[in-house]
């Protein structure tokens, strides 16, 4: 199964600050973790990070007919973005959200997801293994699906 994994603005800079919140793993640790937890799982996995909304949309796009399902954590946009949720419902591939931090048990502007309604599922709060779980998750519900 191919599985793209998605990451919004600023994860390019994850394990360079703020490690009480986002730790001190690099977005290139959480991507060879997957690599490897993909391996046994029978998943292909492809990585992109953009910083921009136009360019996430674009990169949700072009999966169509090229990934089974998607890891996304869309950063800040999660919490406002109904252009993402709307790319990734066009492209009609089942998708789970991913946070690092639990969104829900920070300020208020965060507890709040736009592209949750139209998720399979919502993994936040685990640190970097929440992408790693989801997807475990996702790998899952796609063999049951297959
Ligand atoms: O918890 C998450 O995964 C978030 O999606 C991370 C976003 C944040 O805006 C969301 O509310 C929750 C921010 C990622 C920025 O990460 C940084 C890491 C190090 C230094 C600066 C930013």
């Amino acid at each position: 199964m191919r599985i793209a994994v998605i990451n919004g603005p600023n994860l390019n800079l994850l394990g360079t600050r703020e490690p009480e919140i986002y730790g001190t793993t690099t977005l290139a640790d959480i991507e060879k973790n997957l690599i490897e937890a993909g391996e046994s799982l029978g998943a292909e996995l492809t990585f992109v990070q953009k910083n921009g909304e136009g360019e996430l949309i674009d990169a949700i796009h072009a999966l169509r007919g090229k990934a089974d399902g998607i890891l996304v954590n869309a950063g800040a946009y999660s919490h406002t973005s109904l252009a993402i949720r709307d790319a990734l419902a066009g492209v009609s591939i089942p998708f789970v959200e991913v946070h690092i931090s639990n969104i829900y048990a920070r300020e208020p502007e965060r507890r709040h997801s736009a592209l949750a309604p139209a998720a399979v599922a919502v993994v936040c709060g685990f640190g970097a293994d929440s992408y790693e779980l989801a997807l475990r998750g996702l790998a899952g519900r796609l063999a049951k699906h297959a």
